[in-house]
């Protein structure tokens, strides 16, 4: 790996490292490729950021065997990593959504231990590790972005030295018992120690990282500093690591990621927004109470729990469907991936026997769009939404309720929040569910559903506090803050 070899490349001083570009490359009117923002969480989290700072963001583009040189969209400066349609396959579908995406969701699908994936799994993340270090000024700062890169941190420590790292896991960590089951956990606890930070969304993570790193390594943990041995000679280190002149801090915490809280509110305040929402409603039949669920088809989300407890409250006759209708908004997510295939099969024929059973001519009980929708109209189905429903059964955060609370300016809206999302160490004013509890589910709906307007307000107040006080910017910052101390403790 070669640091800055050509002459004529550009150098930056600040890279983000993700699997995905920002963008989609999509299709004209005239046949012409242009590249548009895609959507996504990580998107929503980062794009604020890198239009504050002239840096470059190290991805894939989004398709496969596409070859090309660096760009500039937006204001900002895109270096492309390409990957064959093998590897998209193998490392991206294969290890990323297919054995890590499950294994770190608390096992909720079966993880595939494939070793062809694990293999094109280090082949790609050397792939994005040389780009960014060709890319790299001397002493910059780089921040490596989730679950399908955590070899990256050290195969960029290995080659540069000078750089300072930063490592965001966007999704759970899982307890040691569930992470043991990983054939190359060790390898993967020597990447990430290759970060100066490494961030997570709850302090269960982080807790659940260290205590990794003491079992599969022997490194001593104090609080959230880690102690690593400058030189690792492999396998298991009795604990604690003695010769502390050769050593070097990880800082291993929680820095719970939020959104762009101004930009919900001020969407949802506009009148063309609110006349939507109102539109909205009207075309629903203006029901008592519409129940909205928002996600990408994933089975961490707990879409079928939810749909569970609402069909199970139709047919005891507690919910009638002229008055409580369930709007489901989900996303087409890893298409290729068997288990998806599954799930939306599964959720798609409960839907259907739901609507057949106790819909009428002219109004349905559920009012399921398995598409995306762009930010504008999220809002106005957030506006228009009496209770939002996040049951999921593992997320790392969720910015979709996140998402709600900021734009419910009115203070009214009930929101029904999982304790396994992340979102729930903050937003502790929502109706708390435990997804895998039906009857639990079915009464928290019944609460939400009835709940007074007063209570509402209350409720709506304290969690639009929350989500304005932390919002996207003091997460980004908090953690750009992190590492810069970090930078300065080294120099001393
Ligand atoms: P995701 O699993 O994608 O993110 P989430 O946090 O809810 O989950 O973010 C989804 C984003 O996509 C939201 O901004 C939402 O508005 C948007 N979205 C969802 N469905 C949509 C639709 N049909 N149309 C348009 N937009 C839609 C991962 C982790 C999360 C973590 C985030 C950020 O799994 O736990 O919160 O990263 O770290």
């Amino acid at each position: 790996m070669t640091h800055g070899s050509s002459s004529a490349r550009r150098l930056y001083d600040f890279i983000v490292v993700s699997n995905r570009l920002p963008v989609d490359s999509v299709s004209d009117s005239d046949g012409n490729q242009v590249w548009a923002p895609s959507p996504g969480g990580l998107v929503a989290a980062l794009e604020p950021v890198m239009h504050h700072r002239d840096g470059a963001w190290v991805g894939w583009p989004g398709r496969a065997d596409l070859e090309l040189e660096p760009f500039e969209t937006g204001g900002m400066s895109l270096i492309p990593v390409a990957l064959s349609a093998a590897e998209v396959a193998e490392y991206y579908e294969g290890f990323s959504n297919d054995t890590l995406w499950p294994l770190y969701h608390d096992v909720i699908a079966a993880p595939s231990f494939l070793r062809e994936w694990w293999e094109a799994y280090k082949t790609v993340n050397r792939r994005f590790a040389e780009r960014t270090a060709e890319v790299a000024e001397h002493g910059a700062v780089v921040w490596v972005q989730d679950y399908q890169l955590q070899l990256v941190p050290k195969l960029l420590r290995d080659a540069r030295p000078d750089l300072t790292i930063g490592f965001f896991n966007h999704i759970p960590f899982p307890s040691y018992g569930l992470f043991s089951q990983l054939p190359w956990r060790t390898q993967i606890i020597e990447g990430l120690l290759g970060a100066d930070v490494v961030g997570f969304q709850r302090d269960a993570d982080a807790g659940n990282f260290a205590q990794a790193v003491r079992r599969l390594k022997g490194f001593a943990t104090k609080g959230n500093r880690i102690t690593v041995p400058l030189v690792d000679p492999g396998g298991r280190l009795p604990s604690p690591v003695r010769d502390s002149a050769a050593t070097r801090t990880v800082v291993a915490r929680k820095f719970p990621i939020s959104i762009d809280a101004p930009y919900y509110r001020d969407t949802a305040k506009r009148d063309d927004i609110r006349a939507r929402a109102r539109e909205i409603r009207a075309d629903l039949g203006n029901p008592k109470t519409i129940m909205l669920g928002v996600d990408r088809l994933d089975y961490t989300k707990g879409i079928r729990h939810r749909l569970l407890a609402y069909g199970e409250l139709l047919a005891e006759g507690r919910v009638k469907p002229e008055d409580v209708l369930l709007v489901q908004v989900a996303s087409p997510s890893r298409e290729r991936v068997q288990s998806y295939m599954d799930l939306r099969d599964e959720v798609e024929l409960t839907v259907g026997r739901i609507n057949g059973e106790y819909s009428a001519i002219g109004h349905q009980a559920i009012s399921y769009h398995h598409r995306s929708y762009p930010r504008e109209e999220m809002v106005a189905l957030y506006l228009a939404a009496d209770v939002m429903l996040v049951t999921a059964l593992r997320d790392g955060m969720n910015l979709v309720a996140k998402e709600y609370v900021a734009a419910r300016f009115d203070n009214a809206g009930v929101l029904v929040l999982s304790e396994f999302a992340g979102a729930s160490d903050e937003l502790k004013r929502a109706v708390m569910v435990n997804p895998h509890d039906i009857d639990g589910m079915k009464e928290a709906m019944l609460v939400a559903i009835e709940m007074p307007k007063s209570e509402q307000a209350q409720r709506m107040r304290s969690m639009r506090r929350r989500v304005f006080e932390d919002d996207v910017e003091k997460w980004s910052s908090g953690f750009l803050k992190a590492l810069a101390e970090h930078r300065h403790a080294g120099d001393e």
